[in-house]
């Protein structure tokens, strides 16, 4: 794991975007984004039992595995979004970003590699993308079904439960 300051230059979304300024997890826990580093399957399995998480699947992000749909689902997952639930993924392979919204809305990139896992909190801002690899294999948890809908960023959120809970929280 490694996060930084998103450096706003043009240029591929998948490029590294390194303004030099780095984050460390007290400033991400802070924002309500927690990071643990589970190299054994036991460590995500008490995690996820410690938090009702009853579900997980599995799946791989790269062109080989989505043909001709992997560039539009990249762009997809790179729209500017939150969630009524929180969101964890954890990294079995191949790279990721990760990027949230700071206290002064200013994007904070989490590079996530093998074993790293992330719980971002419901409410939060923030988007995904692949890295010039073009290959990332994650586990997504969940407590219940499957709820992955994307709430793109607009005015109308500011009324929004999570999001009013989650701005009263952590900003
Ligand atoms: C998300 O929420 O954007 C994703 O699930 C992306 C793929 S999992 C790293
Ligand atoms: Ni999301």
């Amino acid at each position: 794991m490694k996060a930084y300051m998103y450096d706003n230059l043009p240029g591929d979304q998948r490029l590294p975007h390194d303004s030099g300024r780095a984050v460390d997890t007290d400033e991400l826990a802070k924002l309500g984004v927690l990071y643990y580093h589970f190299p054994d399957i036991d460590g995500v399995n008490k995690l996820a039992a410690d938090r009702g998480y009853k579900n997980r699947d599995e799946i791989v992000v790269s062109p080989e595995k989505m043909g001709d749909v992997y560039e539009d689902k990249v762009k997809m997952f790179f729209n500017e979004h939150l969630h009524e639930d929180e969101e964890i993924r954890y990294i079995r392979g191949g790279q990721g970003y990760f990027d949230v919204r700071s206290k002064d809305d200013e994007w904070v990139r989490v590079r996530l590699e093998k074993d790293d896992l992330l719980i971002l909190p419901a409410g939060i801002y923030h988007r995904f993308t692949t890295d010039e690899s073009n290959y990332v294999h994650a586990m997504r948890l969940f407590q219940d079904e499957p709820k992955w809908t994307p709430l793109n960023r607009c005015p109308d959120l500011d009324t929004n439960a999570q999001r009013q809970e989650y701005v009263g929280q952590y900003l």
